[in-house]
C-alpha cells in the first residue's frame, strides 16, 4: 500500500478538496481487497447496515437501489474487512490530508455499480452523518477500473470551501445540489478515472457524484468515511441504532470504540502496530 503522502499531495487536497492516488494497492493487495469485499457483501444479503433491520433493502428496483449496491460497515460483520478497514495507515493518510490530530472510522461502505446502474446524484457526505465537521474525509478505492463509461467519480474542485451543511438527496434529479449552491453552477467538474487499485480521498463537504454505468460490467468500489477524533453528536441517526441514539445528547463526544474505533492519533503511537 502506497501510504506515504508528499506535501504537494496534501496541499492539492486542501486546495481542491480531493486527490487521486494512483498505484495505491499492489496487485496482490487488490486481489485481497476484492475477495474480502465480495465475501462480505454476499454474506450480508439484504441487510444494509448492521443492527438496523429497519434499513434493509426491500425493493431492489427502487431508484436508489439501482444507483449502487450499498452495504455499510462491512468491518463489523466480516473479519477480513475488519483487518483491512482498521489499518492505522489509512487513518494516518486521512489525518494528514485533513490536517487534524487523529481519525476514527465513521462508516465503511461497499458501493458497487451494477451493469446499467443509475448515476450517483451530486451531493455532500458529511451532512448525512451524525457529527458535523469541515474536516471529515473519505477514501474511495477502485476495485475495478473506474471509467467515464462505467460511473467514475466527479468532483467540484474547491466547493468544500464554500459548502455549508445544506445538502441534496441522491435522487433522480442529479443536479438538485445546484439549487442549494447556485454559486457552484459554473464550476467545471473534475472526473476521477482510476485504474483498479487506485484510490481517491475527498472532503466530506465537497460536491461530488458519479456517472451511470453504461456498460455490462461491474464498477466495484470500497469506501470509508473518517471522523476527526473529538467530533460530537449532532442529533442525526445515520448508522447509529435507536438504542444508541437514546443514550446520546447533542454535543456528546462520539468516542465509542465499538462503533467508531480510533485508527490513528498523532500522540498515540501504540495504535500503529
Ligand atoms: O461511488 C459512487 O457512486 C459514489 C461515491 C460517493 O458518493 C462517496 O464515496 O462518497
Ligand atoms: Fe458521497
Amino acid at each position: 500500500m502506497q501510504h506515504e503522502l508528499s506535501q504537494d499531495q496534501i496541499n492539492f487536497y486542501q486546495e481542491n478538496g480531493f486527490i487521486v492516488i494512483h498505484d495505491f494497492l499492489t496487485s496482490d493487495e487488490l486481489e485481497t481487497w476484492r475477495a474480502a469485499v465480495d465475501e462480505a457483501v454476499s454474506e450480508r444479503g439484504q441487510r444494509r447496515i448492521p443492527n438496523r433491520p429497519d434499513a434493509d433493502i426491500k425493493d431492489e428496483d427502487a431508484y436508489y437501489n439501482r444507483v449502487f449496491v450499498q452495504r455499510v460497515n462491512l468491518w463489523q460483520s466480516n473479519a477480513k474487512m475488519r483487518e483491512l478497514m482498521l489499518d492505522w495507515r489509512l487513518g494516518k493518510m486521512a489525518t494528514e490530508l485533513a490536517g487534524v490530530d487523529g481519525m476514527r472510522i465513521w462508516h465503511d461502505q461497499a458501493l458497487i455499480k451494477q451493469p446499467w446502474a443509475n448515476p450517483t446524484g451530486w451531493h455532500l457526505d458529511n451532512p448525512y452523518w451524525s457529527y458535523y465537521s469541515r474536516n471529515a474525509i473519505s477514501i474511495w478505492v477502485a476495485l475495478d477500473d473506474a471509467t467515464l463509461q462505467n460511473g467514475c467519480l466527479y468532483f467540484l474542485p474547491g466547493s468544500h470551501k464554500t459548502a455549508t451543511f445544506d445538502n441534496a438527496n441522491i435522487g433522480e434529479n442529479i443536479g438538485d445540489i445546484f439549487r442549494v449552491y447556485p454559486q457552484w453552477q459554473n464550476i467545471m467538474p473534475a472526473p476521477a478515472e482510476m485504474k483498479a487499485g487506485a484510490c481517491s480521498f475527498h472532503n466530506g463537504l465537497i460536491g461530488h457524484g458519479a456517472g451511470p454505468n453504461m456498460t455490462p460490467g461491474w464498477r466495484r468500489a470500497m469506501t470509508c468515511g473518517y471522523m476527526p477524533d473529538g467530533s460530537t453528536f449532532n442529533g442525526q441517526q445515520n448508522i447509529l441504532t435507536k438504542e444508541r441514539i437514546a443514550t446520546l445528547t447533542i454535543g456528546d463526544v462520539l468516542d465509542d470504540e465499538a462503533q467508531n474505533p480510533l485508527l490513528y492519533h498523532k500522540t498515540k503511537p501504540y495504535l500503529q502496530g
